[in-house]
């Protein structure tokens, strides 16, 4: 199997998961796939390209972090094969060097909203949010962090495993104690696989609900998000597509035969409104969800046209 073969199925069935982990892998496998591609023209260079392109832009639907990744990959005008392959290898590059050190400074950015002695809600697992209770713990404050299990494929599980190799005291709960645990805790803190043009987040299954009692409890709820997270087609008064996966991780084959007319339902991520959203952590700075256009149009740099699938 091919590197793009093996990183798209990984994407696929989530052995890569996370909104930034996957746009680095993505940007790595349309390196090593323009590094590799036998081409006697540019035509043919192009179309071999788009093609794995294609591949990893179709494993999943919902984390933007991935065609915003491929986009910036792609953005190339070449005269020969030989120029084409240096540019996607240059933008790969600067795109993953860049992400990584995104994720580096929303941890430090973040970190400055987390007071000694707080305790912070997480669900799931962002690497983003991670950075930000990992950064705020280094620098000396005493931190409790309650991370969510987020069923069906708990991630949250990742997360405690983060925590407890940093030292920060951890509590595991069950996705549906949330709101009984509110009220200890001083802020929520998640990642983001897309944030719409009006500031909407998308993220893992369950985070809504954590806003909603965030909001009743008058707990200030923060994203933290690369800017690659925010959806330019959002601008073109599209949706974001909400994976739904396999009922099967919800329950078993077994279970399902026995009650043949069951209908289960797996959504892989959920919409929080802007309106529950105090503030949104990214490498540019700490921004209000409001600013959502902002990014898009003069961070991402995105014009207003239909973006090439
Ligand atoms: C992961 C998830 C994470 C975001 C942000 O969902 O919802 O909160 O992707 O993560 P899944 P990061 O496990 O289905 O991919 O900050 O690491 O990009």
């Amino acid at each position: 199997m091919s590197t793009l073969t093996e990183t798209a199925e990984k994407i696929r069935n989530m052995e890569i998961r996370g909104a930034g982990r996957i746009a680095r892998a993505a940007a790595l496998a349309l390196k090593e796939e323009a590094s590799s591609i036998q081409a006697d023209s540019l035509e043919e260079f192009n179309r071999k390209i788009h093609d794995a392109y294609r591949m990893l832009y179709l494993t999943r639907p919902t984390a933007v972090s991935l065609p915003n990744a491929l986009r910036i990959v792609m953005r190339y005008r070449a005269e020969s094969v030989e120029d084409a392959r240096k540019q996607i290898i240059a933008n790969a590059d600067e795109f993953i060097s860049g992400s990584e050190s995104a994720v580096k400074k929303i941890g430090e950015i973040g970190a400055r909203r987390i007071k000694d002695g707080y305790t912070v809600m997480t669900h799931c697992n962002s690497s983003a949010a991670a950075s930000i209770l990992t950064t705020a713990f280094r620098q000396g404050k005493h931190i409790n962090v309650i991370a969510t299990e987020t069923r069906p494929r708990m991630q949250g599980l990742i997360t405690v495993d983060i925590m407890q190799k940093a030292g920060i005291p951890t509590t595991l709960i069950l996705d549906s104690a949330v709101r009984y645990f509110m009220k200890k805790v001083d802020m929520v803190v998640v990642g983001a696989d897309a944030i719409t043009v009006n500031g909407n987040l998308i993220n893992k299954i369950g985070t809504s609900q954590l806003s909603l009692a965030a909001h009743e409890a008058r707990v200030p709820f923060m994203v933290a998000a690369e800017t690659y997270k925010f959806s330019p087609r959002t601008l073109l008064g599209e949706l974001v597509e909400i994976e739904e996966r396999d009922p099967v991780e919800v329950l078993s084959e077994e279970k399902r035969k026995q009650w043949p007319s069951l209908k289960v339902r797996n959504p892989a991520f959920d919409i929080t409104p802007h309106r529950y959203i105090d503030l949104i952590c990214t490498e540019a700075g700490a921004i209000p969800p409001e600013m959502a256009f902002w990014v898009i149009t003069q961070k991402l740099g995105w014009e207003i046209e239909e973006p090439e699938d």
